[in-house]
C-alpha cells in the first residue's frame, strides 16, 4: 500500500436517530481537518439491485424476505471493491447503515435467525469502529412521524432495536453506543472524538473481514 489506509466507519441505529445528519457532520468534519473522508450509504439505491430494494421498499414492488435479504447484501458486495480502493487510497469512509441493519431488520421478521441473515455478509471489509446511535422510540416520535416506507412502523421498531441490541454483544466488533438524544452538535462532538481515534489507529492496521 502506497499511502496510510482510510478508516471504515459505520453509523448504525434505529429510525430517525440522525444517522444521515451526523454521517455528513462527520465527513464535513474530518475533510476541513485535512484527512480524506467521503460518505457512503446502504442501500446504495443507485445500482440496478439498488433500484431494486429501492421499489421494495417503497412499496411498488414485493420480493420474497430471503430474497429480498440477499439483495441488500449484493448491494453492499457489489460495492466492495470500490471501498477498498478508496480505503487503500488513504480516504475514510463514512458508511450510513451497513450489514448489521441487514441483520437487524430481517431478523425482526418471522422466521428468521441472526446466524442466517449474517451468513452472506461474512467476509465484507470489516468496519473499524460502529457507532450505534441510541434512541428511544418516545424520542424518536418527538422528531416526527414515520414516512410511508416498508419498516417505518413502532411495532417493527421496537423488534429491531431489539436484534440490534443482540448484535451489540459480540465483542468482535467495535462497538460504539452514542446518546443520540443530545442536540446535533453535542453528539458531534461524541462522534468526532471516537473517530478521530480510529481514523489514526486504522492507519496501520490491515483492514479485517467482518464476522470471520
Ligand atoms: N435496511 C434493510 O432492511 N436491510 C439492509 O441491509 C439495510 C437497510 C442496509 C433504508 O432506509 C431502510 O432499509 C431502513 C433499513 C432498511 N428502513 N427503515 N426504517 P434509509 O436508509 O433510506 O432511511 P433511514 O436510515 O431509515 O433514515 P432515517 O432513519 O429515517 O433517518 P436517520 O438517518 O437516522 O436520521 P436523519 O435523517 O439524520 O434525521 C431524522 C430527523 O431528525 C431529521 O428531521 C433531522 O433534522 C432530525 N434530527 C437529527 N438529529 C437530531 C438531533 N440530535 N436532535 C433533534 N433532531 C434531530
Amino acid at each position: 500500500m502506497a499511502c496510510k489506509r482510510g478508516a471504515l466507519i459505520v453509523l448504525e441505529g434505529v429510525d430517525k436517530a440522525g444517522k444521515t445528519t451526523q454521517c455528513n457532520r462527520l465527513v464535513q468534519a474530518l475533510q476541513q481537518s485535512g484527512r480524506p473522508a467521503e460518505m457512503m450509504r446502504f442501500p446504495d439505491r443507485t445500482t440496478t439491485i439498488g433500484q431494486l430494494i429501492s421499489a421494495y421498499l417503497e412499496k411498488k414492488s414485493d420480493l420474497e424476505d430471503h430474497a429480498v435479504h440477499l439483495l441488500f447484501s449484493a448491494n453492499r458486495w457489489e460495492l466492495v471493491p470500490l471501498m477498498k480502493k478508496k480505503l487503500e487510497q488513504g480516504i475514510t469512509l463514512v458508511v450510513d447503515r451497513y450489514a448489521f441493519s441487514g441483520v437487524a431488520f430481517t431478523s425482526a421478521k418471522p422466521g428468521f435467525c441472526l446466524d442466517w441473515c449474517m451468513k452472506p455478509d461474512v467476509g465484507l471489509p470489516k468496519p473499524d469502529l460502529v457507532m450505534f446511535l441510541q434512541l428511544s422510540p418516545a424520542e424518536a416520535a418527538l422528531r416526527g412521524q414515520f414516512g410511508e416506507e416498508r419498516y417505518e412502523t413502532s411495532v417493527f421498531q421496537r423488534a429491531v432495536q431489539q436484534k440490534f441490541d443482540q448484535l451489540r454483544k459480540d465483542p468482535a466488533v467495535n462497538w460504539q453506543v452514542i446518546d443520540a438524544s443530545q442536540s446535533v452538535e453535542d453528539v458531534h462532538e461524541n462522534i468526532s472524538t471516537h473517530s478521530l481515534n480510529t481514523v489514526n489507529a486504522a492507519q496501520n492496521r490491515p483492514l479485517g473481514e467482518l464476522w470471520k
